[in-house]
């Protein structure tokens, strides 16, 4: 099977750095992947699209050297097993809030005897290849998402359950958890305090760890705690930030 770079650039001890694609755009899709991202994450929980779209963005992305993953709008055994046969190479599943939740999550992504996913890989055989049913298991890549503090007091029991890579943090549904206003400092509060809470529980239990970072100090700050991945906010941040920039410089 087509080997998950994903997987690679842990052993090599370097972050994955992922594009986040909250667009129905095969060509920005394609754009990021060229750029150089190693992963590009097609967004159907907040993107503008629906699951119909998925497998053409995922086509888009598989002409890159990007590794094509989905974050699923909700833990749903059906869908997780129609975004897998698209060609997915990982799911980012929202709102995993404790054990039960990441099992009925493994239970749609891995196939038996570790899982319940149901066989019909369509485009994934045709991305990963002939040995896709043998290899599949260790090879796409499984996060939880621990957005909210009920997810945070379970973090061990979520990371207990066999089949599951680790974590991705979503900071701003965390600080709305928290009670603070998304968007702001990622150190705010308790916040960034809770942030290294989930990356050292990570850590110290060797499992996966990502977080979407909303600007570039916090990208810095979370390489500098050595994070699997780093996604430096979505599509439509970079097109406005650089777009700003240009705007502000050709003002002045
Ligand atoms: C969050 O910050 O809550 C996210 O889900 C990031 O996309
Ligand atoms: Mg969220």
């Amino acid at each position: 099977m087509r080997p998950n770079r994903l997987r690679e650039l842990v052993t090599l001890k370097r972050p994955a750095i992922n594009a986040w694609l909250s667009c129905n755009s095969g060509y920005i899709a394609e754009v990021l992947g060229q750029c150089g991202f190693d992963s590009v994450t097609v967004d159907l929980q907040h993107g503008q699209f629906g699951m119909d779209v998925v497998p053409s963005l995922l086509q888009a992305i598989s002409s890159t050297d990007a590794m094509p993953l989905v974050r699923c709008a909700e833990n749903s055994f059906g869908d997780i097993n129609k975004i897998l046969d698209s060609g997915a190479y990982g799911i980012i599943c929202p709102m995993i809030d404790n054990r039960q939740d990441a099992e009925r999550f493994v239970r749609a992504c891995r196939y038996p005897p570790l899982g319940a996913r149901s066989y019909g890989p369509a485009r994934g055989l045709l991305y990963g290849g002939s040995d896709y049913f043998d290899a599949a298991n260790d090879t796409l890549l499984t996060l939880a998402m621990i957005e909210t503090i009920e997810g945070v007091k379970n973090i061990d029991d979520i990371l207990d359950v066999a089949g599951l890579d680790g974590i991705y943090i979503g900071p701003n549904d965390l600080a709305i958890s928290m009670g603070i206003n998304p968007g702001g400092s990622w150190e705010a509060a308790e916040l960034g305090v809770t942030i290294c809470h989930i990356v050292e529980r990570c850590q110290t239990r060797q499992k996966y760890v990502g977080i979407f970072c909303g600007d570039m100090a916090m990208a810095s700050a979370m390489k500098e705690r050595g994070l699997n991945m780093l996604t430096p906010g979505n599509d439509i941040q970079l097109i406005r930030s650089e777009a700003g920039s240009r705007l502000a410089k050709l003002r002045e």
